[in-house]
Order: C-alpha cells, then sequence, then structure tokens
C-alpha cells in the first residue's frame, strides 16, 4: 500500500479537531456549559416535532442478530427530517468534547448491533412521517417514501397504481433506508440489479446535520456514497424509487438436483439469457427435516405430500427456485414460455412442484415463516447469519468443501445461494463485490434455537461460520462479505480493499467526526477530554 490510509483520515480528523479546539477555547461560557451538563438536559434543551426518551431505551439496544446489546442514551423519534438534521447539528457542534454518536434504527433487523449507539442516540426511523408516500405514475414511475418506511407498505401503496418497485429483498419488513445502506438482494437482481441500483434520489441528513438531496445528477458523490454505504456518511431519510408495472400473479416453481455442478450451469443460463424467469434463486437441502426447514409444505400448503415420491437417500440437494410473473389473462402464454424455459434445465424430472400464487403472496412469503416462527417462538433467537458474494469461478471449489466437508448435518433457517451478474451492479455506490462478471450470493440464514439441553447451539454455529471463512480465505476464494461484520478498521480496510481510500475520503467530507452508526466498527469517534 502506498500510504496508510488510516493515519490519513487520523491526521485529517485531527487537523479538524484542533480547529474546533481553538474555537472552543475563545468561548468560555460554551465550553463550561459542554463540559458540565449532563448528556440528557443538552437534549432536553433542543426543540423538535417529535420526542426524545430517555427511559424506554431497552428496544433499541436489541436488533434481529440477537447478539449484541449497546444501551442508548436517549431514542429519538422524529417527527420530521428536521427533527433528526436538528439533533445531529447539535452533537456534530458539541465536537469531539462528548461521547455522542447517533444510529438510525429501522425496523431493527440488524444482525450484529450496526443499528445500535452505545451511549449513543438510536433515531427510530419508523417514527419519521414527512410528507405521505407519492406514487407517481407515467412513462418511468417512481414512487418517493421516507426511509423509514417498510417495503411491505411500499408494496400495498404501489399496487393501488397497479405499479411496484421493481428488486426486492426476500423479507419485506425491513425499512428503505436499512436496505439501501446495504444493498438489497433478491431473486430480482439478476435482473434489474440490487435495490440500490433502482434508486433515483436520496434525502440525505449528514454526520454535521446538514439536509442534501442527492443523486445521480446532484451531489452524485454523497448519493453513491450512501448506497451500500454502511449508514456511514448520512441518515436516508427519504427515497424515490424506480417502479414498473405489477404483475396479478405468480407462478413458483422448485426443481431439485443431487449435481451441484449441474445446478449451477443451469443457474448461470438462467441468469445470462434474454427470455427467462422474473425471479431466480436457490437454496440447499442437507437432510432436513422440522419446522424451520419445512420448505415443502410452505411452499405449498395445498399439496402436502408433493415430491414425496423422491427420496433423496440423505444426499444433499440442491433446489432451483423461479418465478414467472402474468395477468390473469396470460395463463396460455405464461405456460408455455415456462415449458420452453424448463425443457433447456436438467433437474430431476420426477421434482418439478409448481404452484400459483398472487404477487403479494410471492413477495411476503418469509412473513408466513415468521408467523409461524413467532407462534413457537422460535423468531426472537439468535441469528448468527453469514452472507457472502463469491465468485462463479471458485463457486465449486466452495460448494465441495463447504456442502461436502463443513456442514454435514441439517441448520436451522435456509441456506440461500444464487448468482446474479455484476453489470448491473454500479461500482461508484459503496457495496463491495467480487471482480468476476458473475458472482454468487450464498446466505447461511442460521437460527440457534434452544434445545432441552439448554444449549442454544450458537457456538456451534459461530464455529462452523468461522470455518467456512476460513475456508475462503486459505483457497483465496475473492470472497466479500454481504452485511459485513468486523471489528477492527485493518479487517474493514481488507473488505474494502481499493476501494477504502474512497471510503475514507467520504467519511472525512460527510461524517468528519465519525457520529454515524458507530456499531458498524469502522470509525471511532475521537474523543478529547480536558485536562
Ligand atoms: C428466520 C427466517 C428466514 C425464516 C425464513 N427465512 C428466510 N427464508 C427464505 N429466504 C430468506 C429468509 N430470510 C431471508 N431470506
Amino acid at each position: 500500500m502506498r500510504y496508510p490510509p488510516v493515519s490519513l483520515l487520523r491526521q485529517n480528523n485531527i487537523l479538524l479537531i484542533r480547529g474546533i479546539t481553538l474555537l472552543f477555547l475563545s468561548c468560555v461560557t460554551i465550553r463550561i456549559s459542554l463540559c458540565f451538563s449532563s448528556v440528557p438536559s443538552t437534549l432536553k434543551a433542543l426543540s423538535v416535532d417529535g420526542h426524545f426518551n430517555f427511559d424506554e431505551v431497552h428496544h433499541a439496544a436489541r436488533d434481529f442478530g440477537n447478539r449484541y446489546q449497546f444501551l442508548p442514551e436517549a431514542v429519538l423519534h422524529p417527527k420530521s427530517v428536521s427533527d433528526i438534521a436538528t439533533t445531529i447539528k447539535h452533537i456534530w457542534q458539541m465536537g469531539p468534547h462528548s461521547e455522542l454518536t447517533v444510529a438510525a434504527r429501522g425496523h431493527g433487523h440488524s444482525l450484529q448491533g450496526q443499528s445500535q449507539a452505545h451511549r449513543g442516540v438510536v433515531i427510530n426511523m419508523e417514527s419519521l412521517q414527512g410528507p405521505d408516500m407519492q406514487v407517481h405514475p407515467g412513462n418511468s414511475p417512481y414512487v418517493d417514501v421516507s426511509g423509514g418506511e417498510l417495503w411491505i407498505n411500499i408494496l400495498h401503496e404501489s399496487l393501488k397504481y397497479g405499479l411496484a418497485p421493481k428488486s426486492w429483498t426476500d423479507y419485506l419488513h425491513l425499512t428503505v433506508g436499512g436496505t439501501l445502506s446495504n444493498a438489497g438482494v433478491s431473486g430480482q437482481a439478476f435482473w434489474h440489479g440490487p435495490q440500490i441500483s433502482n434508486v433515483h434520489q436520496l434525502e440525505v441528513v449528514t454526520g454535521k446535520g446538514e439536509v442534501v438531496t442527492c443523486s445521480e445528477k446532484q451531489n452524485s458523490d454523497l448519493f453513491h456514497g450512501v448506497l451500500g454505504g454502511l449508514g456511514q456518511f448520512g441518515i436516508i431519510t427519504r427515497a424515490r424509487i424506480a417502479l414498473e408495472p405489477a404483475p396479478c400473479k405468480v407462478k413458483w416453481i422448485r426443481v431439485l438436483y443431487t449435481d451441484f455442478a449441474t445446478f449451477a450451469i443451469d443457474q448461470e443460463n438462467l441468469i445470462s439469457v434474454e427470455k427467462t424467469f422474473d425471479y431466480i434463486e436457490g437454496f440447499v437441502i442437507i437432510n432436513r427435516t422440522g419446522l424451520l426447514n419445512n420448505w415443502r409444505s410452505s411452499f405449498n400448503p395445498q399439496d402436502p405430500v408433493q415430491a414425496s415420491q423422491f427420496n433423496s437417500d440423505g444426499r444433499t440437494l440442491f433446489c432451483l427456485e423461479l418465478a414467472k410473473y402474468f395477468h390473469q389473462d396470460e395463463t396460455d402464454r405464461v405456460n408455455q414460455e415456462i415449458e420452453n424455459l424448463l425443457s433447456q434445465l436438467s433437474y430431476i424430472t420426477s421434482t418439478l412442484f409448481q404452484s400459483e400464487v398472487t404477487y403479494v403472496e410471492f413477495l411476503d412469503r418469509v412473513h408466513v415463516s415468521e408467523l409461524k416462527l413467532r407462534s413457537r417462538g422460535l423468531w426472537e433467537v439468535p441469528h448468527p447469519w453469514l452472507n457472502l458474494f463469491i465468485p462463479k469461478s471458485k463457486i465449486k471449489d466452495f460448494a465441495n468443501e463447504v456442502f461436502g466437508n463443513i456442514l454435514t448435518e441439517t441448520s436451522n433457517g435456509p441456506v440461500l445461494i444464487y448468482p446474479v451478474n455484476k453489470s448491473k451492479w454500479d461500482n461508484r455506490t459503496s457495496i463491495v463485490i467480487p471482480e468476476e462478471d458473475i458472482f454468487y450470493l450464498v446466505a447461511f440464514l442460521t437460527s440457534a434455537v434452544p434445545s432441552s439441553s439448554g444449549t442454544d447451539g450458537l457456538e456451534h454455529i459461530l464455529t462452523q461460520n468461522k470455518r467456512i471463512l476460513e475456508f475462503c480465505e486459505t483457497a483465496h476464494l475473492g470472497v466479500k462479505q454481504y452485511l459485513p461484520h468486523y471489528s477492527a478498521q485493518e479487517e474493514w480496510q481488507t473488505h474494502f480493499g481499493p476501494r477504502w481510500e474512497v471510503f475514507a475520503r467520504r467519511k472525512l467530507a460527510y461524517d468528519p467526526l465519525a457520529l454515524l452508526a458507530p456499531g458498524q466498527r469502522i470509525f471511532q469517534k475521537a474523543i478529547i477530554t480536558f485536562s
């Protein structure tokens, strides 16, 4: 490396801190008030449309991952964007003499405390009201939404106009700001790209408390930085999301393979041709039984005995999952197209399962699993999830080792595996992906379920995750983590590779005190105390 970027950043930080310190030293009264007033009272003095809560803060110390808990000092329930700007500007103006940091919390689905702020301020983004969701029909339709809006609500609102977003996550009870700070990947991503490739404009509150509208044309560096930016450059308060005409119904198809290479060839062909399915995913079946793994019944409750003829003999199976969208009056055409596409695949003939569901039923499918798991107390358990992007050229090596040697028993929760096209990802955004034109998303979505013996299997799952990561490392697979988590800045630099320089420059530009999203553990707020 030509120069150490961390020290560049630290140096710049110190320059900035010096400037601020001079300012404070010249203004004794401000300095005294900052030193001696407690954190809550300075926040209490702020005039906001919503409110701060200093007592009920425990929910904001938890997330879906259920593994890390850091209590914030306060939770802001903002009503307006200016509430967020006022709060951040206040903390920014306190300078490096306070340890206050700020985390935006959407629906709380981070996995390792990314939406938490230890002794800081958590902003409850779902409280943010702002202007109502506004659908704009026309030639290139879009919807303007709050950053705290859930995707499920956007679906229902846009459907009133016969429209819907193009690119999704598997689970829709997540906020717009949350998924756009990561990427937002599901079975549409091979064609439309991730959700961050389907946004026209953002409104962002930076780490200096400035409200900035940004797009490809306007403040484009901030726009690209924030997309996939892990919350490091600003809080997404509004977003303009691309829409398309929505289908009414979906043909939902699953077919099985015993040979991984055959499965992968079919997936790669399907994502590479022009006329193809609207949704392409896949998952691994490792000797499974039990509720979390009961894919057959969740797939088609009307037909509980489907595929029972097929005996896998304890072998690992690979399930290709496909969907084709259509309108009621297009049944003949869609059946013909599906038949054509399926005739080019090499799955085990007796394993074709088809069902027909509404578009909403299809998109909101994971919510069905959620309700089942909740009813059994299996939702609020630790989720030591591991998500990886793996270059196409290495996916066989990965599958052989991981599905052949490391994961030999059933896991609680799905293991997803499907390829996407890099051409649909914008390399100006902050997301880090492998170098190749096609790479796979592999997602180990494991739940640590308490057993009668009192253990929850968490340690075992963490050990397996570690073995998987260590294999990727030693075999030089060129893997990148999705929804990455690291504790040390050196590890983050390795994650970003040549993109670290841009990431660190953007941090200095938009959040120079490192107030935002401290739970990512990429940058640390420098705290200066008087001696
Ligand atoms: C905890 C749980 C996750 C139950 C079902 N899931 C999922 N199922 C299928 N695809 C998913 C998923 N979570 C993310 N993607």
